[in-house]
């Protein structure tokens, strides 16, 4: 007599748990680690935790993610290996640290690429984005997207740059890469490639005059303690990029998959949104706090750009000439729409 409303409410049960298209197998209890350089109040670390809480809904709280900040699990190379070796899962980091390992990556060093940044988000999420993006794969890691860390400019502790001239001398930290070697040693200045872990204190301790990083992160990261200028050269884009190992994508479930892909994306739009918003602020933030600001001229700029051309040639050379015409091409296309 009572069974019929036993069975009903079996099958109720069974649907508010999953739903006919989510066996509850799909998801696995998991714990993912999320490591990230920057400090926890930056774009990046809200970023982090803006995926982490949408993965964890998604899963309805089975995989959790903690977003690790402050280079805790590493800098950006140390954590790529470990990635690599499948002791850390997931990570956001410079491109520029790829170079070594997916040398097509040095394609978004390339200086004054950009013009804008919706001019970036075309390139990086359309196909020849993707098609570097993929190169990863072989190489032990799988890229999902990528974030914006934005348009970089110059800040020391020595003197105002206002000409190409000013630079030299300068000791820079700049990343750890050939292109921005080569490009600050092409400028003048004395180019020092270090992790991004180590820079305040060489900044503090005047180990490096000057360095170079979107007003976002000059911010966060207080450089402006010890930094006194700031000069507003845009001088290139740095994109950053979320990266999972690949040993562990493969344990996976293709629902998993997809809720990080997911979330991942959303982070996407979110921190580019944040980080845009941010940057503006940023500036104004810089100045109240002390800094001297000044912009370089159209004519500089120019300057910098003509210098660079060798810079140019030799990134088409290492990246080949095919990747590079569809970089030039997507850009071109992306400028015209
Ligand atoms: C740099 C980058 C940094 C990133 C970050 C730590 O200067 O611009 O923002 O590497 O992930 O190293």
């Amino acid at each position: 007599m009572r069974l019929p409303y036993v069975f009903a409410g079996l099958l109720a049960a069974m649907l508010a748990v999953g739903g006919p298209a989510q066996a509850a197998d799909d998801f696995k209890p998991r714990l993912v680690r999320f490591g990230f350089g920057l400090v926890d109040d930056s774009n990046q670390g809200r970023a982090a935790r803006l995926f982490a809480k949408e993965v964890e809904q998604a899963t309805g709280g089975k995989m959790r993610v903690r977003a690790i900040g402050n280079a805790s699990l590493g800098s950006d190379t140390q954590m790529q290996q470990a990635l690599i070796g499948g002791a850390q899962e997931i990570m956001v980091g410079s491109t520029a640290t790829l170079v070594g390992i997916v040398p097509e990556m040095a394609v978004w060093d390339t200086p004054f690429l950009f013009n804008t940044a919706e001019e970036a988000d075309v390139v990086l999420d359309g196909p020849v984005g993707e098609k570097i993006k993929a190169k990863l794969e072989a190489k032990g890691m799988v890229g999902l997207v990528y974030w914006e860390n934005g348009f970089r400019n110059l800040t020391n502790s020595k003197r105002p740059v206002e000409k190409l001239e000013d630079l030299g001398g300068v000791k820079l930290r700049v990343m750890q890469n050939n292109v921005f070697i080569d490009s600050f040693k092409t400028l003048g200045a004395n180019a020092v490639p270090l992790p991004f872990s180590e820079l305040f204190t060489a900044l503090e301790t005047r180990a490096v005059d000057g360095q170079e990083n979107p007003f976002n992160t000059v911010l966060s990261s207080k450089f402006y303690e010890v930094q006194k200028y700031l000069t507003v050269s845009n001088h290139v884009y740095s994109p950053w990029i979320v990266t999972v190992s690949k040993k562990w994508w493969d344990t996976l479930s293709p629902a998993e998959q997809k809720v990080l892909k997911d979330a991942a994306i959303k982070s996407r739009d979110a921190e580019r949104q944040d980080t845009r918003q941010e940057a503006v602020k940023a500036l104004a933030d810089l100045k109240a706090k002390g800094m001297q600001v000044n912009t370089l001229q159209p004519a500089e700029v120019d300057r910098m750009r003509e210098r660079l051309a060798s810079v140019n040639a030799g990134i088409a050379k290492s990246v080949g000439q095919e990747t590079w015409n569809e970089v030039e091409a997507a850009v071109a296309q992306a400028r015209a729409a």
